[in-house]
């Protein structure tokens, strides 16, 4: 992007009033304005003179920004363009736009580099850190912090006012850029997120002459995610921000740009499963053991409605999964039974205890059991009785399942969550909405769930 004929700030401030075919020098720093962010095509006007584009421009700008639109350099015009904003466009070739695109994946990386001297010490990070977990838990996409030699995604730092990748001089505070394709300042990563050091001040929340760190970086990392500039005064997209003022959380005009570009993951209907009270895949197929009867039935693990078969019986199941060539599973007299995955009936085996579980998983030779008290446990999958291990919580389960290197649950508040498959205490991840579950399972990059209506569902994994 081009910065030569940066606009003077200063020289807009004290220019009176201008109307179309008024011819005065400092008019041109109006013009490079326009023509800075979007409004006004470089050439195609008479330079210091406020001719018809300039005009039309003007028009654009006003109306864009919620002013009256007289197509006149103004006082409501000159006030609103000498506040301080984003050095990003807010219309690319002459169109304005809400999204301009959306990245091709939803874990995203990011690193810090140089901080700020304006605020205690690495305070601004921190900000930048709430300012991420604002977004993520708008929309189905996380961040995680790496090294700089872990080619993050995203760099963030603060920088002189003549950053090389685009100019901060003057009333610019701070530059983003947008997702990977639709990038204006870059299409290499890391994508930048740069606060101009020099010529403001940074401060953790509101104080006097300063800029709130979060509040700016919820506007970049907007753009990060491919939200354009909105029209919308007081949206956190809006161009402009103030000196001791804080916004922290999205509006709606945000939330209904975020969301379109990243919906949420939907369950596709791919046919029937009655009374389910455990669930498992394997090979190219589902397992499901049933409620009333104690059966246990396979089908084909296709997107469309297929038979179950009935391979023998499975009582009082309150948990199953299945992993190296074997189905196991949890009965409600707290054991633990394993048996092969052929389509007859075979005897399940008894292999240890397992108590109070309500789901069960398994993935990389361990078997996963949630418990009503709220506990993740770990075992292996041997066929002698061994302990299991605590590896945290997990809250209220009523379906669970493993893939790639994550594990999935399901909530009876109808929400889908996703922790690593770790065997320590962390926090599950809230990834969208899973009703009325029954059961879960995965295979083959799809999660599966029977619901408590008879159905069974399938969806993409992750975010
Ligand atoms: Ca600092
Ligand atoms: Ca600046
Ligand atoms: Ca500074
Ligand atoms: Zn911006
Ligand atoms: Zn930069």
């Amino acid at each position: 992007m081009a910065d030569e004929k940066l606009p003077s700030l200063d020289a807009i401030k004290d220019l009176s009033p201008a109307t179309l075919g008024d011819t005065r020098a400092e008019l041109v720093h109006v013009q490079r304005f326009l023509q800075r962010f979007g409004y006004l095509e470089r050439g195609a006007y008479e330079p210091q003179q406020l001719d018809k584009p300039t005009a039309d421009a003007l028009r654009t700008y006003q109306e864009r920004n919620s002013l009256e639109t007289t197509g006149e350099f103004d006082a409501g015009t000159r006030d609103l363009m000498t506040e301080s904003r984003c050095a990003l466009p807010d219309m690319l070739d002459g169109v304005a736009f809400a999204t301009r695109c959306a990245w091709n994946r939803r874990e995203l990386t990011y690193t810090f580099d140089i901080g700020t001297n304006d605020t205690a010490g690495t305070t601004e990070f921190d900000a930048v850190r709430r300012a991420l977990r604002t977004w993520s838990a708008a929309v189905p996409i996380g961040f995680t912090e790496v090294t700089a030699a872990q080619n993050p995604d995203i760099r963030i730092g603060w920088r002189p006012a003549n950053d090389p990748d685009l100019s901060m001089v003057g009333g610019t505070l701070a530059h983003a850029d947008f997702p990977p394709g639709c990038g204006v300042v870059t299409n290499a990563l890391p994508k930048p997120v740069h606060f101009d050091d020099e010529e403001h001040n940074w401060s953790a929340g509101a104080a006097a002459d300063s800029f709130d760190v979060e509040t700016v970086a919820l506007h970049e990392l907007g753009h990060i995610l491919g939200l354009g500039h909105s029209s919308v005064s007081g949206s956190v997209m809006f161009p402009t921000v103030r000196p001791n003022f804080t916004l922290q959380s999205l509006t709606a005009d945000d939330l209904s740009g975020v969301r379109a570009l990243y919906p949420e993951r939907a369950w596709q209907r791919i046919g029937h499963a009655n009374d389910v009270a455990g669930m498992a895949a394997l090979g190219s197929k589902l397992y499901c053991a049933t409620r009333g009867n104690n059966r246990l039935w396979m089908r084909d693990a296709v997107a469309w409605d297929v038979n179950w078969v009935d391979i023998g019986h499975a009582n009082n199941v309150v948990g199953m999964t299945a992993l190296g060539g074997k189905l196991y599973c949890a009965t409600d007299n707290n054991r633990l039974w394993m048996r092969d995955p052929v389509p007859w009936e075979v005897n399940w085996v008894d292999i240890g205890h397992a108590n109070d579980i309500v789901a069960m998983a398994a993935l990389n030779n361990k078997l996963y059991g949630a418990t009503r008290d709220n506990n993740l446990w770990m075992r292996d999958p041997v066929p002698t009785n061994v302990n299991w291990i605590d590896i945290g919580h997990a809250n209220d389960v009523a379906g669970m399942a493993a893939l790639g290197s994550k594990l999935y649950c399901a909530t009876r508040d109808n929400n889908l969550w996703m922790r690593d498959a770790v065997p320590w205490e962390i926090d599950w991840v809230d990834i969208g909405h899973a009703n009325d579950v029954a059961a879960m399972t995965a295979l083959n990059n799809k999660l599966y769930c029977a619901t408590r209506d008879n159905s069974l569902w399938m969806r993409d994994p992750g975010r």
